[in-house]
């Protein structure tokens, strides 16, 4: 109860922040786009991770205002940066299922962009493959809005949750994301080679660009370029940066 208040408070005082870990091609490093991470400058408690608060708002009904928020800076930020010459950097939010579940989401982000005269192009969200689960017809026509805005949809942690196949081909899904698990004992595990190659096989064989997430070495980035990945997230490549950070990162780079 504490703490929900202070979340309350700590929205409209500006204590939350987004942290931005670049994504890049697989073939040439070139960065393509970036994922947005909410941090929470807690008052008492210091820097606080998402694990730390995430639930609460939901449970809280604080999900829908904070991940409006994201929402909204991640779209600043995506203009900003193409403003300033970064071409290729979408930025990815992720999304709660309760702002999923809010009827009337679509025409919430699409009000936040005419706000923000940012282009849907700029804007890519992360679902969870639970998201995709629900009533197969109504999870279609939520992402088919959302995509007539010109929003990109990336299925997050891809291979630990239970998406149906069938699903997955009657939905406008523009890219897939191999959870970290997956990645982390590449290349010499059988068992997480043989995963990884189905998921970037499946993903290329339904026309979706794949991700890696949780990169760290050199040799889980040859392995994955070798098997036809598209793009790489993590360490190996940058942390999550501060919005300044991330964009020096990404001007140096250009
Ligand atoms: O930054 P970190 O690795 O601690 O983030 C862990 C997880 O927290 C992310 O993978 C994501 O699932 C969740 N998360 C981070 N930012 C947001 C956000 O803005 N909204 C929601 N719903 N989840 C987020
Ligand atoms: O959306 P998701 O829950 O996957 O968020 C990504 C999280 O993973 C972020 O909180 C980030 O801090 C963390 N992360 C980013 N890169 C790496 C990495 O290379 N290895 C590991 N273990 N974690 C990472
Ligand atoms: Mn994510
Ligand atoms: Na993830």
């Amino acid at each position: 109860l504490v703490m929900e208040s202070q979340m309350a408070q700590g929205l409209a005082r500006g204590e939350f922040v987004l942290h931005f870990q670049p994504q890049v091609s697989a073939a040439d490093g070139r960065l393509l786009g970036a994922e947005a991470l909410m941090r929470w400058h807690h008052p008492e408690r210091g820097l606080l991770m998402p694990d730390a608060f995430i639930e609460l708002a939901e449970q809280q009904r604080l999900m829908l205002p904070l991940g409006q928020w994201a929402l909204r800076e991640a779209a600043r930020c995506a203009k900003r940066w193409h403003d300033a010459g970064i071409r290729h950097a979408p930025v990815a939010v992720n999304l709660s299922s309760v702002q999923f579940q809010t009827s009337g989401f679509t025409a919430l982000v699409e009000q936040m962009l005419l706000e923000e005269d940012v282009s849907g192009t700029l804007v890519e969200l992360e679902i969870t493959e639970r998201m995709l689960m629900d009533d197969l017809p109504e999870v279609r026509r939520k992402l088919t809005e959302l995509k007539a805005l010109g929003i990109r949809i990336a299925v997050d942690d891809f291979g630990t949750g239970y998406s149906s196949l069938a699903h997955l081909k009657e939905l406008p899904i523009d890219k897939m994301k191999i959870d970290r698990s997956f990645v982390h004992d590449l290349p010499g595990d059988p068992e997480s080679n043989a995963i990884a190659r189905a998921i970037i096989q499946m993903s290329r064989g339904l026309g979706l660009k794949v991700i890696a997430e949780g990169v760290e070495t050199a040799a889980q980035r040859e392995f994955l370029q070798q098997a036809g990945c598209d793009e790489l997230q993590g360490l190996l490549v940058s942390g999550p940066l501060t919005e300044e950070a991330f964009e020096a990162w990404a001007l140096g780079l250009k």
